[in-house]
């Protein structure tokens, strides 16, 4: 029997990545984001490339609802979620604390925290039921350290770095693991999202040196997720060669 895992925030980047990674190592893969037509490409990739079965769920991670509706609806067969990566998220903006807009911070909170929150609420029943089970949560080492402008978005990744934290500890009595992975600068559609389309911009971010790419974070995702039963990644910070700290880049 294939194990399942649940990947949040499947239709780029990060976790269309480890939907590749755990497909083509014979997982059945529920995959989770608001565009349809992404979510329906990766679909159709996995499962011409690897085989596996794919179920794909269309809800905002925001909304309490369509999240609870969407799990607690599973097919039986879906339900023994082995592995569960809370990877939607997204920043907004780049301003400092005084310009900043509100409703980017809301967006953010309501996605990066409250809506883990809700998928991890949905789900745990279903592996505390099981008595087994792996979260991994992608926070970022922008919730590690405070940087300029970061204000919000570091909050929120902050507030994944200590739920991750806590949750490892209230769910030990039924041996799920729970595991925070910090990424650095990552060339994804993050930096288009965060700055809003601006393609100059978001470019200007990866400039002079080599970033992490989706597929590394895919690779330390998977590794964490096949450790022997009695062993448990808690964090990693991961970043690109050229990367420190969450601010000293060596660029050329
Ligand atoms: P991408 O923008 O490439 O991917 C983000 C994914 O999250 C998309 O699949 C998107 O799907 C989904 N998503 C965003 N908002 C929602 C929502 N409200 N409801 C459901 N799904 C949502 O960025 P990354 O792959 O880089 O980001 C993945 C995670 O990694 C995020 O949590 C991010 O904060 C974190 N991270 C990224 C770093 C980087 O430099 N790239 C570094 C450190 C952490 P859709 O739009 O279809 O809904
Ligand atoms: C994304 C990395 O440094 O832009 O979480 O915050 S950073």
């Amino acid at each position: 029997m294939n194990k399942i895992v649940l990947i949040t925030g499947a239709t780029s980047g990060f976790g269309k990545a480890i939907a590749q990674k755990f497909a083509a190592a014979h997982y059945n893969c529920i995959i989770t984001g608001r565009r349809k037509e992404k979510l329906l490409e990766v679909a159709n990739e996995l499962n011409q490339r690897f085989g596996v079965a794919i179920l794909q769920l269309v809800f905002d991670v925001q909304d309490k609802k369509a999240v609870f509706e969407a799990i607690e609806s599973l097919p039986e067969e879906w339900k023994a979620i082995d592995v569960l990566i809370n990877n939607a998220g997204l920043a907004l903006g780049r301003d400092s604390f005084q310009d900043a807009s509100l409703d980017d911070w809301e967006t953010m909170i309501d996605t990066n925290v409250k809506g883990l929150m809700y998928v991890s609420k949905a789900v745990v029943p279903l592996m505390t039921a099981r008595k087994q089970g792996h979260i991994i949560n992608l926070g970022s080492i922008a919730g590690k350290e405070a940087y300029k402008n970061g204000n919000m978005y570091c909050a929120t990744k902050a507030a994944v770095d200590m739920l991750s934290k806590t949750m490892r500890i209230d769910l030990l009595p039924f041996h799920i693991k729970v595991t925070a992975i910090h990424p650095g600068a990552a060339d994804t559609e993050f930096s288009m999202v965060r700055f809003k389309g601006d393609a100059e911009k978001a470019k200007q971010t990866y400039n002079g040196y080599t970033p992490l790419h989706a597929e590394d974070i895919a690779g330390i995702a998977f590794y964490c997720s096949e450790l022997p039963p009695h062993v448990c990644i808690n964090e990693l910070v991961v970043t690109c060669t050229a990367q420190a700290n969450a601010t000293v880049f060596y660029q050329v």
